[in-house]
């Protein structure tokens, strides 16, 4: 049996006190219940869970466990990490893609620095996105599995190149649980593009961020993020390719993309975000 957990008593407690307050505000009906709890067992029996749990509250504690801190912004992880990606170790890194992978070719570099601008050394970058289709391998789509998803280490001045194709917005479900509850909530169930990272080296706190591209519809402020996970320093400019040699290394025949960013971590625990 567990034990008294008196963080889980006073935190639980006020959850289920609002939860029951509001059901006596809106005299929720028996009836009314009845199909609310049809629902939640198939959104638990869809495997939707963890989706909709990040949708609705992982940027809330995400915010309030990190804002106001120096150094890179982070943002939600959402629900579609996997552990154990490849780690990329010849370079160029290329993210593990099908031949003909669909989506404009986009190669992101930067560097992953400590907050004095010292270039980290070794960091491991685990980066994963959705595909050409918003879909995340191992999930929905007809990706195989593992594809868009890997971890390189940046070199010795801290810097880091890989070569990737720009993900599309990613949409929910809209035939799953969560999707059919965002429609009876008049909510669109857009996320803007995104790559996703989690960023670790030795000594230093993990960084688990996202970043957007600039211009994206769904990143308006008022009508944008169904999730509410941008920050403003998480949005990037990306520019056109034009550098020869860079097309030439990743065998880069058309257009291409490059965005850039510079990662800073704090000083921390390595365990601990
Ligand atoms: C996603 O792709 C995502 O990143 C988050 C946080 C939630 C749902 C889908
Ligand atoms: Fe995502």
């Amino acid at each position: 049996m567990a034990e008294y957990h008196e963080r889980v008593a006073t935190v639980a407690t006020d959850i289920l006190s609002a939860i029951q307050e509001q059901l006596e505000k809106h005299n929720v009906t028996h009836s009314e219940y009845r199909v609310a709890w049809k629902w939640l067992a198939g959104l638990a029996e869809s495997g939707e869970l963890p989706l909709f749990l990040d949708v609705f509250f992982e940027s809330v504690v995400e915010r309030l466990t990190h804002d106001g801190k120096p150094g890179s912004q982070g943002t939600v992880q959402g629900p579609y990490h996997l552990p154990d990606a490849p780690l990329l170790t010849e370079e160029p890194f290329v993210l593990p893609m099908r031949d003909d992978e669909p989506g404009e070719p986009i190669v992101f570099t930067g560097s992953v620095r400590g907050l004095d601008g010292s270039p980290l050394e070794g960091a491991l970058i685990d980066m994963w996105q959705a595909g050409n289709d918003g879909t995340y391998s191992g999930f929905v789509g007809d990706a195989p599995p593992g594809n868009l998803r890997g971890r390189i280490r940046t070199g010795a001045d801290g810097t880091f190149q890989v070569r990737t194709i720009r993900p599309a917005a990613y949409q929910i479900p809209a035939a799953g649980p969560t999707g059919e509850f965002l429609s009876l909530l008049g909510k669109h169930a857009w996320r803007p593009a995104h790559f996703h990272f989690i960023i670790t080296a030795e000594g230093y706190e993990p960084l688990i961020t996202q970043l957007y591209f600039s211009g994206d519809r769904w990143l308006d402020a008022g009508d944008g993020d169904v999730v509410g996970a941008v920050k403003d320093d998480l949005v990037i400019d990306v520019r056109e390719g034009d550098d020869p040699e860079l097309a030439s290394r990743y065998g880069l025949t058309g257009p291409y993309q490059i965005a850039e960013y510079d990662f800073v971590l704090r000083q921390g625990d390595a365990n601990v975000s």
